[in-house]
């Protein structure tokens, strides 16, 4: 029988399936990602045409540094990076959409903050749910709020603070609006921040594809539901 020893486990990035409505910015947002943290451009030209993305942590945790310190995760991270797919919100495209969630180690529900729920945001879920997939939202187009006063690729809650108080209640009963379509699905969320148990709620992270504001938020959660909730699946055994 062969022996394995700690210095032969390993863990591979999880699968992160990016899901949601037809233009609520999955793609913008992967791009955004891409070019926020990844500093070089992939030589394969091909993983960007099935939109495949791979994004090394140790170019997140630049970014999300001061989010690390807050939730307690500096230095406790040991995925090494995602693998993110993007999948087209076109009603025809579900079929594909389903492949997608087939591989998927986590996911990310796009849904636009100035529009809430939508065809596709149904769809989306039940294909989360029935694979039992850890998933967060990404409340996009937080930029759209009006009022809101962009910090380029600042944390949400950074950006948030900076805000007039009319305009952190307008993203307030946005996501209000939002945590009452999961109620009434049989469903508990919160904005992420505001999470007590992540066995139970949806984290909401609010984002916007343009500014980059709210990626850092993301990533840092993600990272957090995957350590918690992947560890078996993702990890890779070297036998001996
Ligand atoms: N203001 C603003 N516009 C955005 C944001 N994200 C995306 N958009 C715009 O919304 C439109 C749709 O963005 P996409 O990234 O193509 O949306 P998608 O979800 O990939 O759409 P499909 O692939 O067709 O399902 C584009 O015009 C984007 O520029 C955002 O955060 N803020
Ligand atoms: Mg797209």
């Amino acid at each position: 029988m062969s022996k394995v020893d700690a210095s032969l486990v390993d863990y591979r990035p999880p699968i992160t399936v990016v899901v949601g409505h037809v233009d609520v910015g999955k793609t913008l947002l992967l791009d955004k990602i891409r070019g926020t943290f990844v500093a070089y451009r992939e030589p394969g030209m091909i993983t960007q045409h099935i939109g495949l993305s791979f994004i090394p942590w140790n170019a997140v945790e630049r970014i999300a540094d001061p989010l690390l310190i807050k939730f307690r995760l500096k230095g406790k991270v040991w995925i090494k990076g995602f693998l993110m797919v993007d999948t087209p919100g076109h009603a025809a495209f579900s079929n594909l959409r389903r492949r997608g969630g087939s591989v998927a180690d986590l996911a990310v529900l796009v849904i636009d903050i100035t529009r809430g729920f939508e065809e596709q945001t149904y769809e989306s879920l039940t294909l989360i749910r029935s694979r039992n997939i850890p998933f967060v939202v990404a409340a996009n187009k937080l930029d759209r709020i009006y009022g809101w006063e962009p910090h380029e690729n600042a944390p949400f809650l950074e950006s948030y603070d900076k805000q007039r108080e009319d305009v952190q209640g307008r993203v307030e009963e946005a996501i209000a609006r939002m945590i009452e379509e999961f109620n009434k699905l049989g469903m508990d969320a919160d904005r992420y921040d505001r999470v007590r148990d992540f066995n139970t709620q949806v984290p909401i992270v609010p984002t916007s594809a343009v500014t980059g504001e709210g990626l850092a938020d993301l990533l840092v959660v993600l990272a957090g539901l995957s350590q918690r909730f992947n560890r078996e699946k993702l990890k890779v055994m070297y036998g001996r």
